[in-house]
């Protein structure tokens, strides 16, 4: 254990946090603090990634939490304080829900010219069953004062940052009036088993549809303010960066854009000529998926059949029967499209910190001659 960047809180030891990446089968891009994605081929049928494959990404040293002494505090311009535990959080009535986590920065190697943070491949992004309570429901409890614009919520986690004097920790907020209707969750289990360590132990914020740097892990404290903001992972990061006519323009990463992987056949593949089944996971955080169409090398665009629970902020998965006539390397392109008429890009979406990549994949296999 060592207790470095994180002030009281004992950190995991990292190289133990990294082997068990590594052991899953995650592709793991820096053990300092720990940052590993998911190999989506790893998510046979289903819907729900396995904990242990479950993307991670870290700003910091894990904290360790100790169940026991950990409390939630819920404070600021509330009527009535809290500390609450984990035994009267669970206490509470429950909720569980499918959420898709996606991090904003999933597919930033894509982008040209390249663009400085981790360099996620397509794999910074996973599903679970979350259960916990009612984010709403314990901030009705703690009954808003009228004053109240954002809610802030602070991680266990911290360590020094670029700019910024002292310790930071890890830190965000909601504006009251969002958090009406994202169904946030205080999840203190993931796929019916506690939160793992690496997702935050003892309980962490769920936002539904959100890019995933809402949803803070090591959750300690929930503060209630009446001006914006103005954290480091609230101002200075997570902005969609830009200059258009020599005009900087700055716009704060929210909802997931839509999205769709290709997961079958894999990039490389060898496959014999004939019907094969192409199958993906699409997902947006505006609205649920409207269709996902495919195009074989160029050819017109195909509609693929949706399987499963249509839903804003979880994949699902489409699928579409594909004759392949044509040897030699082959080309598919996939191409989601939500309810709210959102669709994918041809081409990654280019901006100063690489978030919010989400142009249609394009993957390459080859076709053995008859
Ligand atoms: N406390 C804390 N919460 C955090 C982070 C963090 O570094 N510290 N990273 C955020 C980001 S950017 C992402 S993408 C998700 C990743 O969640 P996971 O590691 O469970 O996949 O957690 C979010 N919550
Ligand atoms: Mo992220």
């Amino acid at each position: 254990m060592s207790g470095e960047g994180l002030g009281a809180v004992p950190a995991v030891d990292p190289e133990e946090a990294c082997q068990t990446a590594i052991d899953a089968g995650l592709v793991v891009h820096r053990a300092h603090p720990l940052n590993a994605e998911t190999s989506i081929s790893l998510l046979i049928g289903g819907v729900v990634m396995p904990n242990a494959r479950f993307y991670v990404r870290n700003h910091f040293q894990i904290p360790n939490l100790e169940g026991a002494s950990w409390r939630l505090e819920v404070g600021g311009l509330v009527e009535r304080y809290h500390a609450l535990s984990l035994a009267q959080l669970r206490a509470m009535p429950t909720q569980t829900a499918m959420v898709t986590l996606e991090c904003a920065g999933n597919g930033r190697a894509q982008l040209d010219p390249p663009v400085p943070g981790e360099p996620w491949g397509l794999g910074a992004v996973s599903t679970a069953e979350w259960t916990g309570v009612s984010l709403a429901e314990v901030l009705d409890r703690a009954r808003l004062k009228p004053s109240a614009r954002e809610v802030v919520f602070q991680g266990a986690d911290s360590g020094m940052v670029e700019g910024r004097a002292g310790v930071t920790s890890f830190e965000r907020s909601l504006e009251v009036n969002q958090l009406r209707d994202t169904g946030a969750l205080l999840a203190f289990a993931m796929n019916g088993e506690a939160l793992p360590i690496q997702h935050g132990y003892p309980l962490r914020l769920i936002v539904p549809g959100w890019y995933a740097v809402a949803s803070v892990k090591w959750l300690t404290r929930i503060q209630v303010i009446s001006e914006p903001f103005s954290g480091y992972y609230q101002l200075d990061k997570y902005q969609y960066e830009r200059d258009r006519d020599g005009q900087a323009e700055r716009e704060p990463v929210t909802l997931q854009r839509v999205r769709s992987l290709i997961v079958e056949p894999q990039a490389d593949q060898v496959l014999d000529p004939g019907e094969t089944t192409i199958r993906g996971l699409p997902w947006s955080g505006a609205a649920p998926i409207a269709r996902v169409e495919v195009s074989i090398n160029g050819d017109r665009w195909q509609q693929a059949t949706l399987v499963g629970e249509r839903q804003r902020g979880r994949w699902q998965w489409w699928q579409l029967a594909a004759r392949l006539h044509t040897a030699g390397s082959v080309t598919v392109r996939a191409k989601a499209t939500d309810l709210a008429g959102r669709t994918q890009p041809d081409h990654p979406p280019w901006n100063a910190q690489g978030y919010g990549n989400n142009a249609v994949q394009e993957t390459r296999i080859n076709v053995r001659s008859r």
